[in-house]
């Protein structure tokens, strides 16, 4: 194992670990991103997956955020379509469309086509990036790793891209069930052996990214998305038990309790589901993340204020990571995302005083 730095700040990893702790810590999905200057003129000089397939790059993208903010945790710089590449697929990323499959799976014949031979070699540049951004963040905070899950990945594979609906991949559900067990599994092993390998490169904590959770229903969601993100971190927690794992099931509350009593240690909610409300419904001791909707960022730096100050309230000041309920938007004004970071350590200081 490489030889890190000693970590400076870890408020974020004994938050997740269950931990009481003085402050909130504070981090925001895609922090790395196209609402930062300094990232677009990254991007200006080189393609998505350049950036992501490039130590260096990854890296120096990575810390932006972090350079300019207060945060509390870095996330690593890549995407969740780097398993379906790994599994054979091509994904471009069109600029100002997103990913697109120029092939992507139509039939369950198709599933041919999904093999893992050259994984290692596609996914070896993520693991690279990992351990050359823990070097360079010098223990100013950990590094988080990710991956998608299951269900959100086979959506992109059948669908070809982004959809509204993503009704071919959920045709796929009630036409070949058989077929889209044999695919979530293929993927579900796939990415919990990328997860280990994440931590083995250098990541601190893991967040498994289920972004279309909302689409399936309690009844194909119990079916087709809770038994394969149990696998996963059944997975991970036999190889590293100490790395928390977070799930953000996006769109699902139904989903919280199954997903807490699996063993993930952090759930991530969105803005549309209620903190006491879910709660309530499971361990009090389970870490929550979340939920300011990302465009609540639209609004005026003092309302922006107000709102962290009603979310921190509705998680209370103990077991609660402080995100947004999804990620940060292209035309965000980082100056806002600044005041939410602000905010958030402002208040949750001021709320363990009285
Ligand atoms: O042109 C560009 O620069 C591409 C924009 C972009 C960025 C900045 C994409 C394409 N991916 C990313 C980085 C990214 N993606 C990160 C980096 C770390 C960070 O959070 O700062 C992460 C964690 C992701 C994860 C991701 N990719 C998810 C899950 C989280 C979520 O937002 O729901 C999903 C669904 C994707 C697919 C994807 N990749 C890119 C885009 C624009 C999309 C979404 C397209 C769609 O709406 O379907």
């Amino acid at each position: 194992m490489a030889n890190f730095p000693p970590l400076q700040n870890d408020l974020f990893l004994r938050v997740a670990r269950g931990d009481a702790t003085e402050r909130t810590p504070v981090w925001m999905m895609r922090q790395a991103g196209r609402y930062l200057p300094e990232y677009q003129a990254v991007r200006a000089d080189h393609p998505f997956f350049e950036v992501v397939n490039t130590p260096e790059l990854a890296a120096e993208v990575t810390l932006q955020p972090i350079d300019r903010f207060p945060l509390d945790a870095a996330i690593i710089f890549s995407d969740i379509l780097v398993i379906p590449q790994a599994l054979g697929l091509e994904v471009q990323m069109v600029s100002g469309k997103g990913p697109h499959f120029p092939n992507p799976l139509d039939t369950p014949a198709d599933l041919e086509r999904v093999t893992d031979q050259e994984a290692n070699a596609v996914l070896q540049p993520v693991y690279d990036a990992l351990t050359h951004t823990r070097h360079e963040l010098n223990g100013r905070v950990p590094l988080i790793g990710f991956a998608g899950a299951p269900w959100t990945l086979m959506a992109y594979m059948i669908e070809g891209g982004g959809s509204k609906s993503y009704r071919n991949a959920r045709r796929w559900l009630y036409q070949h069930p058989e077929s889209s067990h044999e695919l979530l599994n293929t993927l579900a092993t796939l990415i919990g052996q990328y997860l280990i390998k994440q931590v083995d490169a250098g990541a601190q904590a893991l967040q498994v990214f289920d972004s279309w959770a909302g689409l399936l229903g309690p009844s194909l969601y119990r079916t087709f998305g809770i038994p394969y993100l149990e696998s996963i971190v059944r997975t991970v927690k036999e190889a590293h038990p100490d790395v928390p794992c977070i799930a953000f099931a996006k769109g699902a509350p139904y989903a919280q309790p199954a997903l807490a009593a699996a063993g993930y240690d952090a759930l991530s909610l969105d803005w549309t589901m209620s903190p006491e409300t879910i709660r309530a419904e499971i361990d009090t001791d389970i870490v929550l993340q979340g939920n300011l909707d990302p465009c609540a960022l639209y609004s005026a730096p003092d309302d922006i204020r107000r709102q962290v100050q009603h979310m921190l309230a509705a998680f209370g000041p103990q077991h609660h990571i402080a995100n947004l309920g999804h990620g940060m938007h292209p035309d965000h004004d980082p100056d806002h995302a600044g005041v939410f970071i602000e905010a958030v350590h402002a208040f949750s200081e001021t709320m363990r005083a009285v």
